[in-house]
């Protein structure tokens, strides 16, 4: 049995209420010794006083008891819902970090011991944190979903069927061909090519998922003085980036974040593209440059009432999809400008701007089918090397070889869910395992 661990389960600071969570072998021993009553009832809330261990009141909240197994930890868990104010958190702290073996919790260490215990696999942990980071709804519905366990699932039945199939071949090492059904290592290459497929249509997702987590880079380019310092501040609802009627005003690239339409988007202002022989400003429209070839998704801004607008970047378009938007709708107007029209000083056209990179985002982050998506580069590091193996798999004449890939297969996407006990598995669907008569 492993120590008693406590922690502040809700934000630091001053808040109406505040939820001190304790899990472990001590936490019953905690809930009598702060009550000086008996543990209440499993899952039911119950107000008590909370006394030091002088006998003085604390604080009184609301106590919460869940006995292991059935627990976010699958440990003992104690809840007590206090008033959030600091002197009540760190009295409890206090107390509780006075009882032997119990002591303050480090960094995801709850949601650890949920993934040690069988509670969680690692997809379903790295959930916990997407949703508590998640400030988008995308973000927020992405995270629930793997959280719910549908990535890990699709995880573990590839995992499954490696398995299966990784038995076949080992079958067909360990028997003679009399012994064994007809062609069954044809079938184990066959069932081992249908996974590699299924995983590498995975991995060809445009990395939706990992963008919906991490926010996509939009960029604004433009000529200087079209407005894209007033564009960036607007849809930023703040002053980020200094606006002037000079000329070559932005040389640095300035972001922020924003949530457009309910994804991430981090916004990036840009210098001005013109042949500039300030070396401070060529620096910028070089950064400029670069940044939207980076970019996920360019907004070019340009200003309608000037004739030659877009000259520069005639000759160094940047190779994206580009947004047009015209800008300065309240100025004459040298001719009719063909796209998105706004005037940044009336605000006027700016929604329909904002429902464009909304649309935009939503094009390039939806997924199209209703698969789970593949959300951390750790996910697509494993399984690009369990592709890798099967391909190896494929081209392996020797059935050693064959069920080695496999093997080395099966250890990559278990290390995703964090079951890699392959050979004890393999001991299990064995010992089940019935050879043809
Ligand atoms: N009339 C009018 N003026 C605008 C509009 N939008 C921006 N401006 C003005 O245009 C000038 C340039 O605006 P900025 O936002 O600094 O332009 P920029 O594209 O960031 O310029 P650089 O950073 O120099 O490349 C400022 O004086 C703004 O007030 C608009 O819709 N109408
Ligand atoms: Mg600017």
């Amino acid at each position: 049995m492993g120590e008693t661990i406590f922690a502040l389960a809700s934000a630091p600071g001053r808040a109406g209420v505040a939820v001190v969570r304790v899990s472990g072998p001590l936490a019953g021993r905690c809930v009598k010794s702060l009550t000086k009553r008996d543990i209440p009832a499993p899952r039911q809330a119950v107000l008590r006083p909370l006394y030091d261990s002088c006998g003085y009141e604390i604080d009184r909240g609301m106590v919460l008891w869940f006995a292991a197994p059935h627990s976010v930890t699958g440990e003992d868990v104690a809840e007590f819902q206090v008033h959030g104010g600091r002197a009540i958190i760190e009295a409890l702290a206090a107390e509780l970090g006075a009882l032997p073996g119990c002591r303050q919790a480090e960094a995801g260490e709850f949601t650890r011991r949920g993934v040690l215990n069988g509670k969680l696999d690692l997809t379903q942990a790295e959930a916990v944190a997407d949703l508590v980071a998640a400030d988008t709804e995308a973000q927020r519905r992405q995270a629930l979903r793997q959280y719910d366990g549908a990535l890990g699932a699709l995880y573990e039945r590839w995992r499954a069927d490696l398995m299966k199939t990784l038995a076949w071949a080992e079958a067909a090492i360990d028997f003679s061909d009399e012994e064994l059904p007809e062609g069954m290592l044809a079938e184990a290459r066959r069932a081992a090519d249908d996974i590699r497929k299924a995983i590498a249509a995975h991995l060809d997702d445009a990395r939706r998922g990992e963008l919906v987590r991490e926010g996509l880079f939009l960029t604004v380019i433009g000529p200087p003085n079209a407005g894209k310092s007033s564009l960036v501040n607007a849809l930023a609802g703040r002053d980020v980036a200094i606006v002037s009627e000079t000329a070559g005003t932005t040389r640095d690239v300035i972001e922020v974040r924003l949530d457009l339409g309910g994804y991430a988007v981090i916004l990036a202002d840009t210098a001005g593209l013109r042949l500039a022989d300030e070396a401070v400003e060529a620096e910028g429209v070089r950064r400029a440059l670069a940044r939207a070839e980076a970019a996920d998704l360019v907004l070019l801004l340009l200003d309608g009432s000037h004739t030659n607008s877009a000259d520069y970047l005639r000759d160094n378009m940047v190779n994206k999809p580009l947004l047009t938007v015209w800008n300065k709708a309240d100025l004459p107007w040298p001719s009719q400008r063909e796209g998105l029209t706004l005037s940044l000083k009336t605000g006027e056209g700016l929604e329909a701007v904002i429902a464009a990179i909304a649309a935009k985002a939503k094009e390039r982050l939806q997924s199209s089918g209703d698969a789970p998506m593949l959300t951390r580069p750790r996910h697509r590091q494993a399984l690009a090397e369990a592709a890798d193996a099967l391909e190896r798999a494929a081209a392996a004449h020797e059935p050693e070889l064959f069920a080695e890939d496999l093997r080395l297969a099966l250890r990559a996407i278990g290390r995703i869910t964090g079951r890699v006990d392959v050979e004890d598995l393999l001991d299990v669907i064995f010992r089940d395992f019935c050879i043809g008569k």
